[in-house]
Protein backbone atom coordinates (compact mmCIF):
# COMPACT_ATOMS: atom_id res chain seq x y z
CA UNK A 1 0.00 0.00 0.00
CA UNK A 2 0.89 3.67 -0.44
CA UNK A 3 1.75 5.71 2.40
CA UNK A 4 -0.02 8.84 3.37
CA UNK A 5 3.09 10.69 2.40
CA UNK A 6 3.43 9.35 -1.08
CA UNK A 7 0.43 10.48 -2.56
CA UNK A 8 2.10 14.34 -2.39
CA UNK A 9 4.97 13.30 -4.71
CA UNK A 10 3.39 14.48 -7.94
CA UNK A 11 3.12 18.02 -5.85
CA UNK A 12 6.15 18.60 -6.77
CA UNK A 13 7.23 21.22 -9.29
CA UNK A 14 9.18 20.69 -12.60
CA UNK A 15 11.26 22.89 -11.74
CA UNK A 16 12.60 20.58 -8.57
CA UNK A 17 16.19 19.67 -8.53
CA UNK A 18 16.73 15.72 -8.48
CA UNK A 19 20.54 14.15 -7.83
CA UNK A 20 22.37 10.93 -6.25
CA UNK A 21 24.62 11.30 -3.64
CA UNK A 22 28.24 9.25 -3.16
CA UNK A 23 31.22 10.51 -0.93
CA UNK A 24 34.84 9.86 -1.65
CA UNK A 25 36.18 7.32 0.64
CA UNK A 26 32.75 5.45 0.25
CA UNK A 27 33.57 4.12 -3.24
CA UNK A 28 36.44 5.19 -4.94
CA UNK A 29 39.03 2.92 -3.66
CA UNK A 30 42.77 3.38 -5.31
CA UNK A 31 44.01 4.52 -1.57
CA UNK A 32 47.77 4.65 -2.82
CA UNK A 33 47.54 5.42 -6.23
CA UNK A 34 48.83 8.92 -7.83
CA UNK A 35 49.92 10.52 -4.51
CA UNK A 36 47.16 9.91 -2.39
CA UNK A 37 48.01 9.37 1.48
CA UNK A 38 46.29 7.78 4.28
CA UNK A 39 43.17 9.36 5.68
CA UNK A 40 42.16 8.62 9.28
CA UNK A 41 39.50 6.15 7.84
CA UNK A 42 42.37 4.17 6.16
CA UNK A 43 43.80 4.21 9.96
CA UNK A 44 40.80 3.53 11.73
CA UNK A 45 39.96 0.80 9.39
CA UNK A 46 43.49 -0.87 10.52
CA UNK A 47 42.72 -0.58 14.40
CA UNK A 48 41.13 -4.39 15.19
CA UNK A 49 37.52 -4.55 16.23
CA UNK A 50 36.42 -0.90 15.00
CA UNK A 51 35.02 -1.99 11.07
CA UNK A 52 32.43 -4.68 10.73
CA UNK A 53 34.36 -7.82 8.91
CA UNK A 54 37.86 -6.17 9.17
CA UNK A 55 37.00 -4.14 5.30
CA UNK A 56 37.84 -1.07 4.65
CA UNK A 57 37.85 1.36 1.55
CA UNK A 58 41.27 -0.34 -0.38
CA UNK A 59 38.95 -1.01 -3.26
CA UNK A 60 35.68 -0.81 -2.48
CA UNK A 61 33.73 0.10 -5.45
CA UNK A 62 36.64 0.78 -7.50
CA UNK A 63 35.06 4.04 -8.88
CA UNK A 64 38.34 5.84 -9.20
CA UNK A 65 38.71 3.33 -12.24
CA UNK A 66 35.29 3.04 -13.31
CA UNK A 67 34.31 7.08 -13.29
CA UNK A 68 33.15 7.12 -16.90
CA UNK A 69 30.70 3.71 -16.41
CA UNK A 70 29.89 5.56 -13.23
CA UNK A 71 28.20 8.80 -14.78
CA UNK A 72 26.77 6.90 -17.65
CA UNK A 73 25.00 4.87 -14.56
CA UNK A 74 23.86 8.24 -13.11
CA UNK A 75 22.88 9.82 -16.94
CA UNK A 76 20.42 6.77 -17.53
CA UNK A 77 18.42 7.42 -14.20
CA UNK A 78 17.26 10.92 -15.60
CA UNK A 79 18.67 13.01 -12.03
CA UNK A 80 20.04 16.41 -13.10
CA UNK A 81 22.67 16.45 -10.09
CA UNK A 82 25.50 14.26 -8.70
CA UNK A 83 26.62 14.78 -5.59
CA UNK A 84 30.02 13.61 -4.64
CA UNK A 85 32.72 14.34 -2.59
CA UNK A 86 36.64 15.40 -2.45
CA UNK A 87 39.05 13.58 -1.25
CA UNK A 88 41.71 15.91 0.49
CA UNK A 89 44.16 13.39 0.87
CA UNK A 90 44.26 12.65 -2.99
CA UNK A 91 44.16 16.53 -3.72
CA UNK A 92 46.65 17.91 -0.59
CA UNK A 93 48.54 14.71 0.62
CA UNK A 94 49.32 15.18 4.28
CA UNK A 95 46.58 18.25 4.19
CA UNK A 96 49.36 21.06 3.62
CA UNK A 97 51.02 22.51 1.10
CA UNK A 98 51.09 22.42 -2.57
CA UNK A 99 48.13 21.03 -4.75
CA UNK A 100 48.97 16.99 -6.08
CA UNK A 101 48.02 17.64 -9.71
CA UNK A 102 47.36 13.59 -10.00
CA UNK A 103 44.59 13.63 -7.35
CA UNK A 104 43.05 16.67 -8.50
CA UNK A 105 42.98 15.95 -12.40
CA UNK A 106 40.38 13.42 -11.20
CA UNK A 107 37.64 15.59 -10.55
CA UNK A 108 38.21 17.58 -13.24
CA UNK A 109 37.74 14.64 -15.42
CA UNK A 110 34.68 13.58 -13.29
CA UNK A 111 33.23 17.10 -13.50
CA UNK A 112 33.80 17.39 -17.38
CA UNK A 113 32.52 13.84 -17.58
CA UNK A 114 29.30 15.23 -15.67
CA UNK A 115 29.36 18.23 -17.69
CA UNK A 116 29.37 15.87 -21.04
CA UNK A 117 26.61 13.83 -19.68
CA UNK A 118 24.29 17.18 -19.03
CA UNK A 119 24.71 16.03 -14.86
CA UNK A 120 25.31 19.23 -12.38
CA UNK A 121 28.31 18.52 -10.25
CA UNK A 122 27.40 19.53 -6.51
CA UNK A 123 30.59 18.85 -4.71
CA UNK A 124 31.39 18.20 -0.79
CA UNK A 125 34.58 19.26 -0.03
CA UNK A 126 34.91 17.02 3.09
CA UNK A 127 33.07 13.82 3.65
CA UNK A 128 34.92 13.08 6.88
CA UNK A 129 38.36 11.85 5.26
CA UNK A 130 40.61 13.96 7.16
CA UNK A 131 44.56 13.30 5.71
CA UNK A 132 46.03 11.51 8.75
CA UNK A 133 49.44 14.22 9.13
CA UNK A 134 46.39 17.12 10.25
CA UNK A 135 45.16 14.15 12.97
CA UNK A 136 48.67 13.65 14.27
CA UNK A 137 49.35 17.55 14.68
CA UNK A 138 45.37 17.48 16.79
CA UNK A 139 42.84 16.96 13.83
CA UNK A 140 39.72 18.52 14.09
CA UNK A 141 40.15 19.93 18.23
CA UNK A 142 43.10 21.97 16.95
CA UNK A 143 41.69 25.18 15.72
CA UNK A 144 44.77 25.01 13.14
CA UNK A 145 42.66 22.07 11.34
CA UNK A 146 40.30 25.03 10.09
CA UNK A 147 42.61 27.30 8.49
CA UNK A 148 44.46 23.93 6.98
CA UNK A 149 40.89 23.29 5.10
CA UNK A 150 40.13 26.55 3.77
CA UNK A 151 43.35 26.19 2.13
CA UNK A 152 42.74 22.99 1.02
CA UNK A 153 38.99 24.02 0.00
CA UNK A 154 40.77 26.76 -2.52
CA UNK A 155 43.03 24.64 -4.13
CA UNK A 156 40.09 22.91 -5.26
CA UNK A 157 37.78 26.03 -5.98
CA UNK A 158 40.36 27.57 -8.00
CA UNK A 159 40.53 24.56 -10.31
CA UNK A 160 36.76 23.48 -10.48
CA UNK A 161 35.11 26.97 -10.10
CA UNK A 162 34.68 27.33 -13.56
CA UNK A 163 32.33 24.47 -14.26
CA UNK A 164 31.31 23.82 -10.47
CA UNK A 165 28.49 26.16 -9.58
CA UNK A 166 27.82 24.45 -6.32
CA UNK A 167 30.21 23.58 -3.01
CA UNK A 168 28.91 21.83 -0.03
CA UNK A 169 32.05 22.56 2.26
CA UNK A 170 31.04 20.03 5.37
CA UNK A 171 28.96 17.02 5.61
CA UNK A 172 27.45 16.36 8.52
CA UNK A 173 29.96 18.02 11.06
CA UNK A 174 28.00 16.48 13.77
CA UNK A 175 29.47 12.76 12.82
CA UNK A 176 32.99 14.61 12.86
CA UNK A 177 32.47 16.12 16.09
CA UNK A 178 30.38 13.65 18.00
CA UNK A 179 31.18 10.17 16.40
CA UNK A 180 34.72 10.82 15.80
CA UNK A 181 36.19 12.50 19.04
CA UNK A 182 32.81 11.62 21.95
CA UNK A 183 31.43 8.16 20.98
CA UNK A 184 34.35 6.41 19.51
CA UNK A 185 32.19 5.08 16.84
CA UNK A 186 33.92 6.61 13.86
CA UNK A 187 37.61 8.01 13.12
CA UNK A 188 39.50 8.94 14.34
CA UNK A 189 37.71 6.85 17.50
CA UNK A 190 38.45 8.98 20.42
CA UNK A 191 36.15 9.49 23.25
CA UNK A 192 36.77 12.73 24.83
CA UNK A 193 33.67 14.82 24.97
CA UNK A 194 35.60 18.21 25.48
CA UNK A 195 37.13 17.57 22.27
CA UNK A 196 34.67 16.65 20.59
CA UNK A 197 32.43 20.63 21.46
CA UNK A 198 35.77 22.00 20.43
CA UNK A 199 36.07 19.66 17.21
CA UNK A 200 32.47 21.33 16.66
CA UNK A 201 33.68 24.93 16.51
CA UNK A 202 36.86 24.31 14.78
CA UNK A 203 34.63 22.41 12.02
CA UNK A 204 32.36 25.70 11.67
CA UNK A 205 35.39 27.74 11.88
CA UNK A 206 36.70 26.08 8.66
CA UNK A 207 33.49 25.77 7.21
CA UNK A 208 33.12 29.86 7.65
CA UNK A 209 36.97 30.52 6.67
CA UNK A 210 36.39 28.70 3.17
CA UNK A 211 33.05 30.11 2.52
CA UNK A 212 34.51 33.68 3.04
CA UNK A 213 37.68 33.03 0.29
CA UNK A 214 35.31 31.08 -1.80
CA UNK A 215 32.95 33.65 -2.21
CA UNK A 216 35.74 36.18 -2.75
CA UNK A 217 37.33 34.33 -4.85
CA UNK A 218 34.03 33.42 -7.51
CA UNK A 219 34.47 34.78 -10.90
CA UNK A 220 30.68 34.11 -11.47
CA UNK A 221 27.54 33.22 -9.67
CA UNK A 222 28.14 29.94 -7.07
CA UNK A 223 25.94 28.50 -4.41
CA UNK A 224 27.67 28.19 -1.41
CA UNK A 225 26.72 25.61 1.36
CA UNK A 226 26.64 23.05 4.30
CA UNK A 227 25.20 19.49 5.27
CA UNK A 228 23.87 18.99 8.25
CA UNK A 229 22.72 15.67 9.66
CA UNK A 230 19.06 15.72 11.20
CA UNK A 231 16.08 14.37 12.62
CA UNK A 232 13.28 15.22 14.94
CA UNK A 233 13.79 15.20 18.50
CA UNK A 234 10.40 13.53 19.93
CA UNK A 235 9.96 13.97 23.97
CA UNK A 236 9.04 10.18 24.42
CA UNK A 237 5.95 11.33 27.00
CA UNK A 238 4.85 14.76 27.88
CA UNK A 239 6.66 14.61 31.13
CA UNK A 240 9.17 17.69 31.75
CA UNK A 241 12.37 15.37 32.08
CA UNK A 242 11.56 13.84 28.88
CA UNK A 243 10.87 17.43 26.69
CA UNK A 244 14.02 18.79 28.24
CA UNK A 245 15.70 15.70 27.22
CA UNK A 246 14.42 16.11 23.74
CA UNK A 247 15.20 19.70 23.81
CA UNK A 248 19.17 18.89 24.68
CA UNK A 249 19.05 16.05 21.90
CA UNK A 250 18.29 18.75 19.55
CA UNK A 251 20.75 21.53 20.58
CA UNK A 252 23.42 19.45 20.08
CA UNK A 253 22.17 17.81 17.23
CA UNK A 254 21.00 20.54 15.41
CA UNK A 255 20.59 23.90 16.78
CA UNK A 256 24.57 23.97 17.79
CA UNK A 257 25.31 24.47 13.78
CA UNK A 258 22.39 25.77 12.57
CA UNK A 259 22.32 29.25 15.40
CA UNK A 260 25.93 29.96 14.67
CA UNK A 261 25.12 29.45 10.94
CA UNK A 262 22.34 32.10 10.21
CA UNK A 263 22.32 34.08 13.75
CA UNK A 264 26.35 34.08 14.42
CA UNK A 265 25.59 33.04 18.08
CA UNK A 266 25.56 30.16 19.82
CA UNK A 267 22.17 28.67 21.52
CA UNK A 268 22.20 30.30 24.92
CA UNK A 269 20.80 26.58 26.33
CA UNK A 270 23.51 24.69 24.76
CA UNK A 271 26.41 26.56 26.43
CA UNK A 272 24.59 26.47 29.99
CA UNK A 273 24.54 23.07 29.51
CA UNK A 274 28.07 22.47 27.93
CA UNK A 275 28.96 24.83 31.25
CA UNK A 276 27.39 22.92 33.86
CA UNK A 277 29.99 19.52 32.76
CA UNK A 278 32.59 22.06 32.71
CA UNK A 279 33.18 22.34 28.53
CA UNK A 280 32.89 25.84 27.30
CA UNK A 281 32.87 25.76 23.10
CA UNK A 282 36.52 27.65 22.25
CA UNK A 283 35.38 30.51 20.61
CA UNK A 284 38.10 33.59 19.70
CA UNK A 285 37.02 36.83 19.14
CA UNK A 286 35.68 37.19 15.50
CA UNK A 287 34.97 33.36 15.05
CA UNK A 288 31.25 33.88 14.98
CA UNK A 289 31.06 36.28 12.10
CA UNK A 290 33.26 33.83 10.29
CA UNK A 291 30.50 31.14 10.83
CA UNK A 292 27.82 33.26 9.93
CA UNK A 293 29.33 34.20 6.19
CA UNK A 294 25.97 34.14 4.25
CA UNK A 295 25.37 30.49 2.77
CA UNK A 296 22.94 30.14 -0.64
CA UNK A 297 21.05 26.40 0.43
CA UNK A 298 21.81 24.02 3.52
CA UNK A 299 21.76 20.96 2.36
CA UNK A 300 19.90 18.42 4.92
CA UNK A 301 20.26 14.48 5.29
CA UNK A 302 17.51 13.21 6.92
CA UNK A 303 17.35 8.86 8.01
CA UNK A 304 15.34 8.59 10.86
CA UNK A 305 14.12 10.79 14.55
CA UNK A 306 14.14 9.74 17.56
CA UNK A 307 12.25 9.27 20.87
CA UNK A 308 14.08 11.18 23.95
CA UNK A 309 13.55 10.01 27.41
CA UNK A 310 15.56 12.09 30.13
CA UNK A 311 15.38 8.92 32.85
CA UNK A 312 17.33 5.45 32.82
CA UNK A 313 15.68 2.37 33.52
CA UNK A 314 16.10 2.92 37.17
CA UNK A 315 14.69 6.55 36.63
CA UNK A 316 17.41 8.22 37.34
CA UNK A 317 18.20 11.79 35.78
CA UNK A 318 21.87 11.86 35.80
CA UNK A 319 24.74 8.80 35.12
CA UNK A 320 27.60 8.11 37.39
CA UNK A 321 29.56 11.20 35.99
CA UNK A 322 27.14 13.81 36.55
CA UNK A 323 25.44 14.31 32.90
CA UNK A 324 21.75 14.32 32.31
CA UNK A 325 20.54 10.80 31.48
CA UNK A 326 19.44 11.15 26.94
CA UNK A 327 18.27 7.88 26.15
CA UNK A 328 16.45 7.25 23.15
CA UNK A 329 13.39 4.87 23.21
CA UNK A 330 12.22 2.90 19.93
CA UNK A 331 8.98 3.46 19.41
CA UNK A 332 7.67 0.04 17.06
CA UNK A 333 8.13 1.85 14.06
CA UNK A 334 9.58 -1.11 11.47
CA UNK A 335 13.25 -0.27 10.99
CA UNK A 336 15.48 -0.78 8.18
CA UNK A 337 18.53 -2.89 8.56
CA UNK A 338 20.65 -0.69 10.19
CA UNK A 339 17.71 -0.49 12.55
CA UNK A 340 16.80 2.92 12.13
CA UNK A 341 12.85 3.56 12.56
CA UNK A 342 10.99 4.28 9.31
CA UNK A 343 9.36 8.00 10.51
CA UNK A 344 8.85 9.60 7.43
CA UNK A 345 6.17 12.09 9.43
CA UNK A 346 9.46 13.34 11.39
CA UNK A 347 11.43 14.30 8.17
CA UNK A 348 8.05 16.75 7.09
CA UNK A 349 8.29 18.13 10.60
CA UNK A 350 11.72 19.03 10.17
CA UNK A 351 11.64 21.12 7.29
CA UNK A 352 8.66 22.62 8.68
CA UNK A 353 10.33 23.89 11.69
CA UNK A 354 13.54 24.43 9.83
CA UNK A 355 11.85 26.43 7.16
CA UNK A 356 9.87 28.36 10.19
CA UNK A 357 12.80 28.96 12.89
CA UNK A 358 15.29 29.15 9.61
CA UNK A 359 13.32 31.59 7.02
CA UNK A 360 15.32 32.37 4.05
CA UNK A 361 17.36 29.34 4.00
CA UNK A 362 16.75 27.29 0.67
CA UNK A 363 17.07 23.69 1.64
CA UNK A 364 17.93 20.34 -0.43
CA UNK A 365 18.17 17.40 0.92
CA UNK A 366 21.60 15.86 0.25
CA UNK A 367 21.06 12.46 1.70
CA UNK A 368 18.09 10.31 1.97
CA UNK A 369 17.63 6.46 2.00
CA UNK A 370 17.99 3.25 3.36
CA UNK A 371 20.14 -0.38 3.60
CA UNK A 372 18.05 -3.26 3.43
CA UNK A 373 19.18 -7.13 2.80
CA UNK A 374 19.07 -7.71 -0.61
CA UNK A 375 18.12 -10.61 -2.57
CA UNK A 376 19.61 -10.71 -5.91
CA UNK A 377 18.14 -12.64 -8.30
CA UNK A 378 19.74 -15.09 -11.30
CA UNK A 379 20.51 -11.91 -13.07
CA UNK A 380 21.70 -9.95 -10.29
CA UNK A 381 18.70 -7.88 -10.10
CA UNK A 382 16.85 -6.62 -6.73
CA UNK A 383 13.41 -6.42 -6.42
CA UNK A 384 14.23 -4.29 -3.29
CA UNK A 385 10.20 -3.35 -2.19
CA UNK A 386 11.49 -2.18 1.37
CA UNK A 387 13.65 0.14 -0.01
CA UNK A 388 11.53 1.66 -3.13
CA UNK A 389 8.60 2.38 -0.26
CA UNK A 390 10.91 3.92 2.23
CA UNK A 391 11.69 6.60 -1.05
CA UNK A 392 8.02 7.23 -2.13
CA UNK A 393 7.42 7.71 1.97
CA UNK A 394 10.36 10.13 2.37
CA UNK A 395 9.91 11.84 -1.01
CA UNK A 396 6.31 12.43 -0.01
CA UNK A 397 7.12 13.57 3.08
CA UNK A 398 9.92 16.33 1.66
CA UNK A 399 6.51 17.65 -0.86
CA UNK A 400 4.20 17.51 2.39
CA UNK A 401 6.77 20.07 3.78
CA UNK A 402 6.65 22.08 1.21
CA UNK A 403 2.89 22.56 0.63
CA UNK A 404 3.19 23.58 4.51
CA UNK A 405 6.07 26.08 3.35
CA UNK A 406 9.20 24.89 3.84
CA UNK A 407 11.67 26.29 1.13
CA UNK A 408 12.81 22.64 -0.17
CA UNK A 409 14.81 23.26 -3.46
CA UNK A 410 15.43 19.11 -4.54
CA UNK A 411 16.03 15.79 -3.33
CA UNK A 412 19.26 13.30 -3.50
CA UNK A 413 19.09 9.46 -3.06
CA UNK A 414 21.23 8.18 -0.68
CA UNK A 415 23.21 6.22 -2.50
CA UNK A 416 23.87 6.07 -6.14
CA UNK A 417 25.53 2.62 -5.30
CA UNK A 418 25.92 0.23 -2.50
CA UNK A 419 29.21 1.17 -0.92
CA UNK A 420 31.55 0.90 2.00
CA UNK A 421 28.86 1.60 4.52
CA UNK A 422 31.90 3.23 7.31
CA UNK A 423 31.89 1.19 10.81
CA UNK A 424 29.27 -1.44 9.01
CA UNK A 425 32.15 -2.56 5.95
CA UNK A 426 30.06 -3.44 3.26
CA UNK A 427 27.60 -5.64 4.83
CA UNK A 428 25.37 -2.82 4.32
CA UNK A 429 23.72 -1.63 0.90
CA UNK A 430 22.28 1.64 0.56
CA UNK A 431 22.91 1.32 -3.32
CA UNK A 432 19.74 2.36 -5.93
CA UNK A 433 22.35 0.51 -7.75
CA UNK A 434 23.67 -3.17 -6.81
CA UNK A 435 27.34 -3.52 -6.78
CA UNK A 436 28.66 -6.99 -6.95
CA UNK A 437 31.71 -6.72 -4.85
CA UNK A 438 34.14 -10.26 -6.59
CA UNK A 439 33.11 -8.67 -10.35
CA UNK A 440 32.04 -4.95 -9.51
CA UNK A 441 29.19 -5.25 -11.59
CA UNK A 442 26.51 -2.58 -11.21
CA UNK A 443 22.80 -3.39 -11.83
CA UNK A 444 20.28 -0.94 -10.83
CA UNK A 445 18.00 -2.38 -8.31
CA UNK A 446 14.17 -1.60 -8.63
CA UNK A 447 14.00 1.66 -6.79
CA UNK A 448 16.58 3.34 -9.10
CA UNK A 449 13.89 2.00 -11.69
CA UNK A 450 11.23 4.00 -9.85
CA UNK A 451 13.26 6.87 -8.83
CA UNK A 452 13.88 7.17 -12.79
CA UNK A 453 10.44 6.80 -13.16
CA UNK A 454 9.26 9.02 -10.66
CA UNK A 455 11.23 11.83 -11.72
CA UNK A 456 10.19 10.80 -15.32
CA UNK A 457 6.67 11.67 -13.83
CA UNK A 458 7.09 14.24 -11.62
CA UNK A 459 8.86 16.62 -14.68
CA UNK A 460 6.05 15.86 -17.24
CA UNK A 461 3.02 16.47 -14.82
CA UNK A 462 3.71 19.87 -13.64
CA UNK A 463 5.25 23.24 -14.97
C1 LIG B 1 25.22 9.54 6.40
O1 LIG B 1 25.41 9.59 7.76
C2 LIG B 1 26.53 9.70 5.74
O2 LIG B 1 26.68 11.03 5.23
C3 LIG B 1 26.81 8.71 4.66
O3 LIG B 1 28.15 8.74 4.33
C4 LIG B 1 26.35 7.35 5.12
O4 LIG B 1 26.70 6.34 4.22
C5 LIG B 1 24.87 7.40 5.28
O5 LIG B 1 24.48 8.42 6.12
C6 LIG B 1 24.25 6.11 5.79
O6 LIG B 1 24.66 5.84 7.10
O7 LIG B 1 23.59 6.41 15.23
O8 LIG B 1 21.90 4.93 16.13
O9 LIG B 1 21.99 7.23 16.87
C7 LIG B 1 24.27 9.40 8.55
C8 LIG B 1 24.68 9.36 9.98
C9 LIG B 1 22.78 8.16 10.76
C10 LIG B 1 24.10 9.54 12.21
C11 LIG B 1 21.72 8.07 11.80
C12 LIG B 1 23.02 9.47 13.21
C13 LIG B 1 21.30 8.13 14.11
C14 LIG B 1 21.12 6.72 14.52
N1 LIG B 1 23.58 9.36 10.87
N2 LIG B 1 22.32 8.22 13.09
S1 LIG B 1 22.22 6.31 15.78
Amino acid sequence: AESVEAQYIDSLPASFRWGVATSAYQIEGAVAEDGRTPSIWDTYCRVPGMVDGGHNGDVACDHYHRMPEDVALIRDLGVDTYRFSVSWPRVQPGGRGPVNPAGLDFYDRLVDELLRNGIDPWLTLYHWDLPQELEEAGGWPARDTAYRFADYAMLVFDRLQDRVRTWTTLNEPWCSAMLGYAEGRQAPGKQHLPSAIAAVHHLLLGHGLATQRMRAAASKPVQLGITLNMGTAIPNTEAAVDQDAARRADGLGARIYLDPLVHARYPADVVEDLAKVGISLPVQEGDLAIIAAPIDVLGVNYYSSHYYSGTDEQGRTEDAQGHPVSRQIPHGHPVTDMGWEIIPEGFTELLVRLGRDYPGLPMVITENGSAFVDEPDATGFVNDVERTAYFASHIGAVAKARAAGADVRGYFAWSLMDNFEWSYGYAKRFGIVRVDYETQVRTPKRSALWYRDTIRRVRGSQS
